[in-house]
């Protein structure tokens, strides 16, 4: 017979199931920097949620806001009718997202705002009389949420080696990881900009009358946080631009504040064609993402339609009242307590808290951005990514959650964090390094 608290039923994402039941770590509360375990202890949230509680948790304007929108207007379908609410949200985020992207088509998470960029980048291309583009080009160690297109386009073999041949017409460039030249390296690496000039190769391969986007995270996370080079973001908006191919920025992570500014776009004062954004939306309260385009797409789309519907796409809670309340809730208290310019400033003393693991045990790499650190280990010989596996465990142990990518342990703290926190998070991985072999 089934207990009431049986753990078997859910059948938990990207989790390895079967140890999580015998020993499982379970969340009961939160408050500001702070989960609860169901035992009653504090823990110490080093990853946002999953990069996505940017503002810190159970912010009263946000689950005032949400419960005032509940009972006002609980749902309300977004195909051929609408709400204000959702206007207004598209609104807002234009007005933070970079010059000229001021068109916002909303989704319920991440990984549907990436299949929605590259659905409308070759829907934009055949639009133009330009049909003939569309192919994706994507990258190694890129993350893209886990739809067809997303895994298509991204670059992390166990997200794609289970699931059959996925989309064809996709090719990768290389990845910008480099131990060797980059290590230990402080913000953006120094080298491979050049990689960016392997798109250039890709594209005499298949020709760019071929070619309808190319798809990036500005600084890749989920692969185990990957600064872009010095200059290498710049030369793919350049090669993107030369041969008329749309450039998508996967801001689902980077988006609204994790770098200090509202976007990496911003951060790195590079301007891609479409931006997909999900999680700090709505400070992961409720789920939420946007594919964000610019007018010249959306004219286009508008303009040159074939039929009286521009896009045939959506979702049955696009712009969801309850969401778009979330997020005008969230943006309002990004704006009054101007936390991109705070996380910007608690930066440099993460970095340097980060850096200072360098010398701990079995430490390979320490990589950071924005209010993002990486610390790499020496993977187990023959057993990439259990070492990862059992510090993160002991780190729940002393009271902090942290988020590991096999063996790369990534530090993503609320944009609330303080420097006692940021010095708690890398005290107890330090401690956590000296425990495990
Ligand atoms: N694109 C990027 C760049 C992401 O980081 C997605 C798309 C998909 O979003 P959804 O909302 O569909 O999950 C993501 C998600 C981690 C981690 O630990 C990262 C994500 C999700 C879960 C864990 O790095 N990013």
């Amino acid at each position: 017979m089934k207990r009431v608290n049986d753990l078997e039923s859910y059948w938990m994402p990207f989790t390895a199931n079967r140890d999580f039941k015998k020993e499982p770590r379970l969340v009961y509360s939160a408050e500001g920097m702070y989960y609860k375990s169901v035992e009653g202890k504090d823990i110490l949230d080093a990853t946002a949620g999953l990069w996505c509680v940017n503002a810190g948790h159970n912010r009263k304007r946000i689950t005032q806001a949400i419960t005032e929108q509940a009972s006002l207007l609980d749902y309300a379908p977004s195909f051929q009718f609408g709400h204000p609410k959702a206007f207004e949200l598209a609104t807002r985020i234009a007005e933070i997202f970079p010059e000229g992207m001021n068109h916002v088509f909303f989704t319920n998470s991440g990984s549907e705002a990436v299949d929605t960029t590259l659905k409308i980048a070759l829907a934009y291309h055949r639009a133009r009389g330009k049909g003939t583009k569309t192919r994706l080009i994507g990258r190694e160690r890129g993350y893209h949420g886990v739809g067809f297109g997303g895994i298509s386009v991204g670059g992390m073999p166990r997200n794609r080696q289970y699931f059959g041949s996925l989309l064809s017409g996709i090719d990768h460039m290389p990845h910008t990881f480099d131990h060797e030249r980059n290590a230990f390296s402080k913000g953006q690496p120094d080298h491979g900009a050049e990689l960016a000039d392997r798109l250039e190769d890709i594209i005499a391969l298949h020709d760019a009358s071929t070619i309808a986007a190319v798809i990036v995270e500005p600084m890749a996370g989920s692969t185990g946080v990957l600064p872009p080079p010095k200059g290498y973001l710049k030369k793919l908006r350049s090669i993107c631009s030369k041969h008329d191919i749309l450039l998508i920025f996967d801001e689902v992570i980077t988006g609204f504040g994790r770098l200090g500014t509202a976007t990496a776009s911003d951060y790195f004062g590079v301007i891609p064609d479409i931006i997909s954004c999900a999680k700090g939306i709505t400070n992961g309260v409720i789920p939420m993402g946007g594919a964000v385009v610019k007018d010249e797409i959306y004219e286009t789309m508008l303009e040159e339609a074939d039929n009286p519907i521009e896009l045939f796409h959506g979702y049955t809670y696009s712009g969801h009242p309850i969401a778009a309340a979330a997020g005008l809730a969230t943006l309002d208290i990004y704006k009054e307590e101007e936390l991109f310019k705070r996380a910007s400033e608690l930066a440099p003393y993460m970095e340097s808290a980060a850096h200072d693991l360098k010398d701990a045990n079995h430490v390979i790499d320490i990589r950071n951005i924005g209010l993002v650190a990486a610390v790499e280990l020496a993977p187990r010989k023959d057993a990439v990514g259990e070492r990862g596996y059992e510090l993160m465990k002991r780190v729940w142990d002393k009271g902090v959650m942290v988020r590991f990518t096999q063996d790369t342990m990534a530090v993503t703290p609320p944009l609330i964090a303080e420097k006692k926190h940021i010095d708690q998070m890398f005290d107890a991985a330090r401690q956590a390094l000296k425990e495990i072999n």
